[in-house]
């Protein structure tokens, strides 16, 4: 079996950049380890900045967001048991479409399955060879079989735990990470979202974030210790916990049910500089993971694939290579201010436990004086606004 470019998995990333190439007529084959079902019950992002709204016109799926997606001009942040609201278009001129990573998904596999694509699905990696050679193949598993896939390019849109930054050696791989001391608790649940713009909690007890899906269907989470198991959070108790995290004026809206997806997840930074290795390409969280505060899980995914079907589509239309020479550059400029950006927002608003030689809860006073210089600045907020509807790419 040969192909121009082999894409290792089948979630938002690969997806979209197989789309993207087979739209310039250039060959691909998505390996994805998975079923189209599994993957479409993964419930993820929700908020996405215009550069993916963009790359989502581009690959001619954008219709069905359009539709049954929301723009949003602004959301909530509330400490202190107060709420502040950030004017995104009044800041900025630019909102965030809200609009489920599952239905992007679910749109791009219809859209594949509509141009004849080749997905193969329940296709699990487990090695690349000839990774610095012209024609690298990729080793999977199919049906208990196992097969080989020769091409010209291997793109890793694999997620965290895949199998493409793995077949980079360990003496040349450069990776930082940091492992935050807590997770997200988060539910979906068949009701009206608490308010019409996605609110952001910071309290004693810990953060909470309301957001939502579309009309009748609302996402909460709250920042839970990674000892906790979601066997420990009945409804009950989660809808509690909520209300008990929320100003007063604001929890009277929240309106509860019965949850129909509940899961935990750890939060981490996490990057791996090494974007390009030989002919193999990571792309989205294989090569980068970001905890959820800021949103910017998909959105970095996007602006990857932006770069790298780009340079794909240089290569084979003008045999110009400068685009994948410059990828890894390209793409990690961004992909650190979005880790940074993540990470501030991230402490920002959680429970923190005390750093090394603090004492009476200074991390929590330094938060506080940040919230409030940041609603008394217009340059504070425009910088944060600024960041949440994303850079430039
Ligand atoms: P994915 O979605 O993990 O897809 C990788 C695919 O690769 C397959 N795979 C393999 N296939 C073949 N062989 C192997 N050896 C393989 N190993 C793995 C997997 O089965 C899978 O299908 O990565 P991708 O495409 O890079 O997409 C990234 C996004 O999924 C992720 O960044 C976001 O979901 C992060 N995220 C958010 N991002 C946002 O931009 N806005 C948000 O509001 C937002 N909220 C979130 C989030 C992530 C969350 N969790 C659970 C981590 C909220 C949460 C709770
Ligand atoms: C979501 O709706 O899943 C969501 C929204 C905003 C975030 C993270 C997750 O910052």
């Amino acid at each position: 079996m040969r192909t121009k470019v082999a894409i290792i998995g089948g979630g938002p990333s690969g997806l979209i950049l197989s789309q993207l190439l087979d739209l310039q007529g250039i060959d691909n084959v998505v390996l994805e380890r998975k079923t189209q079902e599994y993957v479409l019950k993964r419930i993820r992002a929700g908020v996405l900045e215009q550069g993916l709204v963009d790359l989502l016109h581009t690959a001619e799926v954008a219709e069905p967001m359009l539709k049954n997606g929301a723009m949003h001009d602004g959301f909530q942040i509330c400490y202190n048991g107060r709420s502040a609201r950030i004017d995104l278009k009044g800041l900025v001129g630019a909102g965030v479409m809200v609009y489920g990573q599952t239905e992007i998904t679910r749109d791009l596999y219809a859209a594949r399955k509509a141009m004849g694509g080749v997905i193969l699905e329940e296709a699990e990696v487990t090695n690349i060879e000839g990774i610095h050679t012209k024609q690298p193949k990729v080793h999977f598993s199919r049906g208990g079989e196992n097969h080989q896939l020769a091409c010209d390019f291997v793109v890793g849109c694999d997620g965290f735990h895949g199998a493409s930054r793995q077949a980079i050696p360990a003496g040349d791989l450069k990776t930082f990470e940091k492992v935050y001391p807590f997770g997200w608790l988060g539910i979906l649940s068949e009701t009206p979202p608490i308010s019409h713009e996605l609110i952001y909690a910071s309290h004693d007890r810990g953060f909470a974030l309301c957001s939502m899906r579309h009309s009748n269907l609302s996402r909460y989470y709250l920042q839970v210790p990674l000892s906790d198991r979601v066997e420990d959070w009945s409804d009950d108790k989660f809808w509690h916990e909520l209300r008990l995290r929320l100003p007063t004026e604001v929890a009277k809206n929240l309106v509860t049910g019965p949850s129909i997806e509940k899961s935990i997840a750890p939060l981490r930074s996490f990057v791996c500089e090494n974007m390009r290795y030989g002919n193999l390409f990571l792309a989205g969280d294989a090569a980068h993971i970001v905890p959820p505060t800021g949103a910017k899980g998909l959105n970095l995914a996007a602006s990857d694939i932006h770069y790298l079907s780009n340079a794909l589509i240089q290569y084979y239309h003008d045999g110009d290579e400068s685009g994948l020479d410059g990828y890894l550059e390209t793409a990690l400029k961004r992909v650190w201010k979005a880790e940074r950006f993540s990470w501030w927002m991230t402490s920002l608003l959680h429970k923190l436990p005390s750093g090394a030689g603090e004492n009476g809860d200074f991390t929590h006073r330094m938060q506080t004086a940040e919230l409030d210089y940041i609603f008394n600045s217009p340059a504070a907020l425009k910088s944060l606004a600024e960041n949440y509807v994303g850079l430039p790419y």
